[in-house]
């Protein structure tokens, strides 16, 4: 029986950051709900120990879509938002300590590119991106924007 390796962890985790970016690309169905309605987390982003991080680790949504983050691990983490100036009228951006099992949510209600850190593992990597796209259908690839 072969161990899992860190390479092999890493393959794992290219592959579902592959699954997750490739079922946000295939979203056809325009929004059922206004921006404020949809009651889902549009992405659910997991926390985990070992290595410390977010996955995936770059997400795009829409705007008035919710992400969620869901604590797996056995220790505390925690989400905080860095370098962004959050709109006017945009909630507190702060997770504070998140108790493994806990989860947080975050609505984002303009476009823009939100970096986010722990704060007790940023040492270690612990960063991750989320990329709010104006609301509208998304045609075709998303690859080639200009
Ligand atoms: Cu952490």
């Amino acid at each position: 029986m072969i161990g899992t390796t860190p390479n092999m962890h890493r393959v794992l985790a290219a592959a579902l950051v592959a699954i997750a970016v490739a079922g946000f690309v295939c979203r056809t169905s325009p929004a059922e709900a206004g921006p404020s309605g949809r009651e889902e987390p549009a992405a659910v982003i997991v926390i985990s120990d070992a290595p410390g991080e977010f996955m995936p680790r770059t997400v795009t949504v829409r705007v008035g879509d919710t992400v969620e983050w869901k604590n797996t691990g056995g220790i505390a983490h925690s989400v905080e938002f860095v370098g962004e100036v959050f709109p006017k009228g945009t909630a507190s951006s702060e997770s504070g300590l998140m108790a493994p099992n806990k989860s947080y949510s975050f609505t984002f209600n303009a476009p823009g590119s939100y970096a986010y850190i722990c704060r007790f593992h940023v040492i270690n990597g612990m960063i991750g991106k989320i990329v709010v796209v104006p609301d509208q259908p998304v045609s075709g690839t998303t690859a080639g924007t200009r």
